[in-house]
């Protein structure tokens, strides 16, 4: 500490400390709820890489309304890729992804005037997001790791992006509540163009082993409709009774 005098740091604190409030992070709003419910019999293991996620529903929507949907291609590039090209947008990941961020690039801005949200639906490419890290949870899944961005990325200092994972999934009709089927991101009242990268932990269906998710009903509610059904068939049996 020669050559500096308590005057000095306390200054360099104060410049840092308002470099810090200037170049503040993104503000990510990470949630689960539990959405529709789903079951499956067998995860295949908890290393998934971008290959194993072939037909993820991928949704971009923009500032202009629209959205393009394009299925995850698992076969495109090597044997750990995966990537969903939309127009001028798209959704990739190279790697086992505990530790394999996806990466999504959009250059869609004058055009339709930026990407507002995107919604991964998981179920038609086996894809399950495991989104807790303390515990295993489900058979097979191991560690979760929940939605986080990672690294540099394009998303505005300061700016909100609310994250959802929804659509719970049991496997062999146990919920361990770690599983869930969908991932949501939505910039708010922003819109996005560029690139960004974010960690969120996914496991694969056993679909070749002959799991299919698949949804469960809630506990069923007879509707006045069947009510009505039942009580015409009651009706009809004492009118027969009443013939005999
Ligand atoms: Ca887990
Ligand atoms: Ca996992």
């Amino acid at each position: 500490m020669k050559g500096f005098n308590n005057k000095a740091i306390a200054g360099l604190g104060l410049v840092l400390a308002m470099a810090g409030n200037a170049y503040a992070a993104p503000i990510v709003n990470v949630s689960n709820t539990v959405g529709n419910l789903y079951n499956t019999d067998a995860l295949t293991g908890f290393t998934t890489n971008g290959s194993l996620m072939d037909g993820m529903e991928v949704t971009t929507c923009f500032d202009s309304l629209t959205c393009e949907t394009v299925s995850f291609d698992g076969t495109a590039g090597s044997s750990n890729f995966g990537e969903a090209l939309g127009s001028g947008w798209s959704l990739s990941v190279n790697g086992d992804t505990f530790n394999s961020p996806f990466t999504f690039s959009s250059n869609v801005d004058n055009q339709f005037g930026g990407v507002t949200s995107i919604f991964l639906n998981g179920r038609p490419g086996n894809t399950i997001f495991d989104i807790v890290s303390g515990s295993t949870g489900s058979p097979n899944s191991a560690l979760g790791k929940p939605f986080a961005l990672t690294g540099s990325n394009h998303i505005d200092d300061g700016a909100t992006v609310n994250v959802e994972h929804s659509d719970k999934l049991a496997i062999g009709g146990v919920f361990y509540d770690d599983l869930f089927t969908t991932l949501a991101i939505d910039f708010g009242d922003l819109t996005f163009a560029g690139t960004f990268s974010f960690l969120s932990d996914t496991d694969n269906n056993d679909f070749a082993g002959g799991s299919i998710i698949t949804p469960v009903d809630p506990t069923p509610v007879p509707e006045p409709g069947t009510l009505a059904l039942m009580g015409l068939g009651i009706l009809g049996l004492g009118l027969s009774r009443r013939k005999a």
